[in-house]
Parts: structure tokens; C-alpha cells; sequence
């Protein structure tokens, strides 16, 4: 009976320790280290305005255009094939991380007024 106690003490003391070493190793893992160390910068799109339309960001940074408009836009690279949101409904939202440095115009491809810059630095 002794014998038996004593293995599920140690069988207890395995499973917690490897729980215990899951968890941490998780912990090192979890996205959210790396995503503080390049945060991600929202653009919202409202009164038919990029806010701000114009942003400065480090290599590797991801941008966020969020819609918070009730008409449908785009968030489209003016050479047309950097990055491209395609039709954005109220409150859809398109991410896109900027590996590259320089000045990244871009455009609404429903009302081309609507204009914006994403200038990246190394
Ligand atoms: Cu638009």
C-alpha cells in the first residue's frame, strides 16, 4: 500500500513538473514577445481619410487599415502590387508587414482621393 502512495506522489510530481516546464516554454513562445518588439500601427479609415495618412515606421513593422466606415475602401500600393487590402467592408480590417525600406504611397481604389503614405526606415 506504501509502495503504491509513493508511486502516485511521484507519477503527481512528474505530471506537474512537466506541466510546469510546458507552460513556461509556452510562455517564451507566446507571439505576443514578438509582436511588442515590432507592435503593430493601425491606420483606421473614416470620413473617407486614412488616420493618420501619413506614418513612419521601422522595417518589419506590420500596419493594420481598419474600416470604420459604412462604404467599402481599399488600402492599394500606388505601384499596384506591394500590398493591395482589396474591398474593405465596414469594420474588416487588412494587416500587411512592411519588409522593405522607402516611401510606400498608396491610394482608395474606389475614391483615388483618398490618399496615404507608409514611409519605412531600416
Ligand atoms: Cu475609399
Amino acid at each position: 500500500m506504501k509502495r503504491i502512495i509513493l508511486l502516485m506522489t511521484l507519477a503527481a510530481v512528474v505530471v506537474v513538473g512537466t506541466l510546469f516546464a510546458v507552460s513556461v516554454a509556452g510562455a517564451h513562445k507566446h507571439p505576443m514577445a514578438k509582436a511588442q518588439k515590432h507592435p503593430t500601427r493601425k491606420v483606421m479609415i473614416q470620413n473617407f481619410r486614412f488616420k493618420p495618412a501619413h506614418i513612419t515606421i521601422k522595417r518589419g513593422t506590420k500596419v493594420r487599415w481598419i474600416n470604420k466606415d459604412s462604404t467599402a475602401h481599399t488600402a492599394t500600393a500606388n505601384n499596384g502590387r506591394s500590398f493591395d487590402s482589396g474591398r474593405l467592408g465596414k469594420g474588416q480590417r487588412y494587416t500587411h508587414a512592411f519588409k522593405r525600406a522607402g516611401k510606400k504611397p498608396y491610394h482608395c481604389e474606389i475614391h483615388t482621393d483618398m490618399k496615404g503614405t507608409i514611409t519605412v526606415k531600416r
